[in-house]
């Protein structure tokens, strides 16, 4: 028997990020939610709850996390024996983090990890409750079955979720449809035989019998680093475009979702009791830095692909530049609407204000000053990109209001720093 179980099953996270050189390891990938955290659940068993699963308060996966599988080994040679190892991996269409973050942390695990981490086995999840893979799935799966990533039809297994969870004939007969059209469609050419679909019924009993019925072959397998020369891979890859797509995605989603927030932000600020609900503000400006959050992070993604994918006809610099254009703007438009209000400190009138109305101009100065901060920093990161690429303007900004802002500090510090070098 290659898979040997010496007693109950047992699940230990690694803490460090050593690694023996001989593991047998298996990485477990899929959108989010599809399952692989309660996976991980079920073979640590009902009382030995490790609240990694999305029921838990932890919603979903952020990092990549490797665990022993105490108790189970794989068998070698007759005198050559390894230990197993789990790894749970981020998933796929997650709302913030982008396909091109999860393939790039765990290659970073790989490549973090003493003595590297070759991986012997993947599993891929899917819930066989979906009604049919979407349309999101079908583009992850197929950057996973494109040649670049480097999963061997050897090395993988689709695990289908949620079997535990399905009532009624109805609902049986369709999610084995779903489970025919798994094996003699979309993973047909990419897996061994259609044996390699299997079932998971959120039990131990099956999590151990899904690991044991593994291949133990020698064969290892990375997946490949995201930003390595576009032009070393083969041109009719899905894994590049997709990735650098899935960006684009994001990035105008985020645009939309940070050029709404401001807008719902400056109308808040603008009424004649700019802080009606404090709560609803708070909530909106939270909304809205983490929209600017997550499109610098994308910009920076896309900044570190060498060259555009072919079929692509766009500058990814354009990209970068406008979203910096735009996220400067939306905090030089914030700043305007504070300082129209009648109530700040600029235009209160001087009569005796009531206790309210101090109360709203020490609030609006408080939002101006932190609203100047964050140009003042936006404005420095656009001046740090460089001159605008062909076709965009400078940043319409007078020298006055570059001072009355206060980015002339930072900017004089820059020019000072950039003298020096
Ligand atoms: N009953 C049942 N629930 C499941 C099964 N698989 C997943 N779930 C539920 O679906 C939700 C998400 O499951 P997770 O295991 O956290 O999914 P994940 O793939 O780790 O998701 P990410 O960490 O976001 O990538 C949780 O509430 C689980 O309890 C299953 O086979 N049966
Ligand atoms: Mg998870």
């Amino acid at each position: 028997m290659p898979f040997i179980t010496t007693g109950d099953i047992r699940i230990e996270p690694c803490h460090d990020k050593t690694l023996p050189y001989d593991g047998f390891r298996i990485v477990l990938l899929g959108t989010t939610g599809s399952g692989k955290s309660s996976f991980i659940e079920a073979l640590a068993g009902a009382n030995n709850s490790l609240n990694i699963s999305g029921g838990s308060l932890e919603s979903v996966t952020q990092e990549i996390q490797m665990y022993k599988i105490v108790n189970m080994s794989v068998q070698r040679t007759h005198d050559y024996i390894e230990n197993v190892y789990i790894i749970d991996t981020p998933g796929f269409i997650d709302n913030t983090a982008s396909a091109f973050e999860v393939i790039q942390k765990i290659e970073q695990w790989q490549m973090e990890v003493e003595f590297g981490a070759a991986v012997s086995q993947y599993l891929y999840f899917h819930r066989i409750t979906d009604k049919r893979v979407s349309g999101s799935e079908k583009k992850v799966i197929q950057m996973l079955q494109s040649t670049a990533p480097g999963i061997s039809t050897k090395c993988l297994t689709i695990v289908t979720s949620m079997w535990d969870n399905i009532h009624g004939s109805t609902a049986l007969k369709r999610a084995e449809d779903n489970l025919s059209e798994l094996r003699e469609v979309v993973w047909k050419n990419h897996i061994e035989s259609p044996s390699r679909v299997v079932k998971f019924t959120n039990t131990n009993n099956s999590a151990t019998e899904i690991l044991t019925g593994l291949s133990h072959n020698n064969i290892v397998g990375y997946l490949y680093h995201p930003y390595t020369d576009i032009h070393d891979r083969n041109p009719d890859d899905a894994f590049v475009p997709f990735l650098f797509q899935d960006l684009l995605d994001r990035i105008a989603q985020a645009r939309g979702e940070h050029q709404t927030m401001n807008q719902e932000r400056i109308s808040l600020i603008s009424r004649p009791n700019p802080n009606p609900d404090r709560e609803l503000k708070s909530a909106t400006t939270s909304a809205f830095k983490t929209a600017e959050e997550r499109l610098l992070r994308y910009v920076n993604h896309l900044a570190t692909f060498k060259s555009v994918p072919r079929g692509f006809d766009l500058d990814p610099k354009s990209i970068t530049y406008q979203c910096l254009v735009d996220i400067t703007s939306a905090y030089q438009n914030y700043i305007l609407a504070i300082e129209s209000h009648p109530k700040t400190s600029k235009v209160l009138p001087s009569t005796h204000p009531s206790r309210d109305s101090r109360q709203d101009t020490s609030d609006l100065d408080e939002s101006l000053n932190a609203a100047k901060k964050d140009f003042a920093e936006a404005y420095n990161r656009l001046c740090l990109f460089g001159p605008p690429p062909p076709g965009f303007k400078p940043f319409p900004i007078s020298t006055s209001q570059r001072f009355k802002l206060g980015v002339h500090r930072t900017l004089d510090r820059m020019n000072r720093f950039a003298k020096r070098r």
